[in-house]
């Protein structure tokens, strides 16, 4: 007895680790169906010590599913998350196409679990780089108020997808063995839809997706839009600045932040030590900071390097760290499931 679920992008770099997850996960599971494009049909996994082999997807897949992952691109959810929730799936998107929509709860499970209770058939799960911003400054927003973030992030590979680690480790290789940056062939990074392509390896790329209005790229704006979603304020003023470092997985982010009310940093590190969902790591006097390479494989989301403005008395500094493929995509994809499933709301409402 359990649900009949579906991983929609399932031989992707999150689908791959939303099927770890649904290994470990508390959600009772009947079945589990992959599902990914013509090319993987046929092609097997294995999901608790069983054979599972993938099929291609095509709206009668989601006959008889009870739960639909998504990560396969904006494009496949727009066409086929519809068609899963006409046959009664309840459908975890974690493409940026149903985000902004009013009817869609975006959901960070330690954040609003409560907006899931309006959804009609499909949940979104936020963008990587803002869930663990939302995670480390919720409790803090709870305390003292929240008037304005802006953040820097240092985003690794992986967010762009399987291709793109690819993509990293043949530059790497190919400028160790002496290639010169000329030589290289990138074709995805910084944005596999947009005109130029360049060099990620012993690089830093200042665009993430294509660029959008006043200069800010899609990326940036998804940090600031879905915050203030996912926040319930639009008067949170927030300024991002999104760039792609050659790291393989984990994102990492410094973040500077005004709250309404002054807190001191250790109000904020015994706040954070608590908080759902947040490891604390920040002792300066042991060289203890959060690393992109330590949170690999990890849920929790890093927390380090608290400090006080020098020049703004409610001014805060903060390094956050957390895996961009688990609680960035399939970890929160999941708990969100296991979230749905607690308060009973795993249906489609008529
Ligand atoms: P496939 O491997 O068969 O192409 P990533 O984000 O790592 O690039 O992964 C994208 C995921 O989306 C992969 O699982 C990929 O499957 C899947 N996908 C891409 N195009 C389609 C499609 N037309 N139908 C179903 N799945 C697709
Ligand atoms: C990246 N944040 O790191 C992106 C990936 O809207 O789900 C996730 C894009 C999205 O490239």
């Amino acid at each position: 007895k359990g649900y009949r679920i579906a991983v929609v992008g399932a031989t992707g770099a999150v689908g791959t680790k939303m099927i770890e997850m649904l290994e470990d996960t508390t959600l009772p599971i009947a079945s589990v169906k992959l599902l990914a494009s013509k090319r993987s049909a046929g092609k097997t996994r294995e999901f608790k010590g069983k054979t599972l082999t993938i099929e291609e997807l095509v709206p009668d897949s989601f006959n008889e599913v009870d739960l639909a992952l998504f990560s396969a691109g904006g494009g496949i959810s727009k066409i086929f998350a519809p068609e899963a929730v006409k046959r009664g799936a309840v459908v975890v998107d974690n493409t940026s196409h149903f985000r902004m929509d009013p009817d869609v709860p975006l959901v960070v499970p330690e954040v609003n679990p409560e907006a899931l209770k309006q959804h009609k058939g499909i949940i979104a799960n936020p963008n990587c780089s803002t869930i663990q911003m939302m995670v480390a400054l919720e409790p803090i927003r709870q305390k003292a108020g929240l008037k304005r973030i802006i953040v820097s992030t240092y985003q690794a590979v992986s967010g762009a997808g399987a291709k793109a680690i690819e993509e990293l480790k043949q530059e790497a290789t190919d400028l160790l063995a002496g290639k010169t940056k000329e030589e290289l062939n990138p074709q995805i990074l910084p944005a596999g839809s947009d005109k130029k392509h360049y060099p990620i390896a012993f690089n830093a790329l200042p665009q993430i997706d294509v660029f959008a209005e006043d200069d800010y790229t899609y990326e940036e704006w998804k940090m600031i839009n879905e915050t203030h979603k996912i926040m319930a304020d639009n008067a949170i003023k927030v300024a991002a600045t999104c760039v792609r470092i050659p790291v393989v997985s984990g994102h990492s982010e410094s973040i500077y932040l005004e709250t309404e009310k002054q807190l001191t940093p250790q109000a904020v590190k015994d706040l954070l030590a608590q908080a759902p969902g947040v490891t604390l790591q920040d002792d300066p006097s042991q060289q203890i900071y959060p690393q992109a390479l330590n949170s690999v494989d990890q849920k929790a989301t890093f927390v380090g390097r608290i400090r006080r403005d020098l020049d703004v008395e409610t001014g805060l500094h903060m390094w956050v760290v957390s895996d961009n493929l688990l609680k960035g995509a399939a970890w929160n994809s999941v708990q969100i499931a296991e979230t749905l499933h607690e308060m009973n709301l795993v249906r489609v409402p008529k």
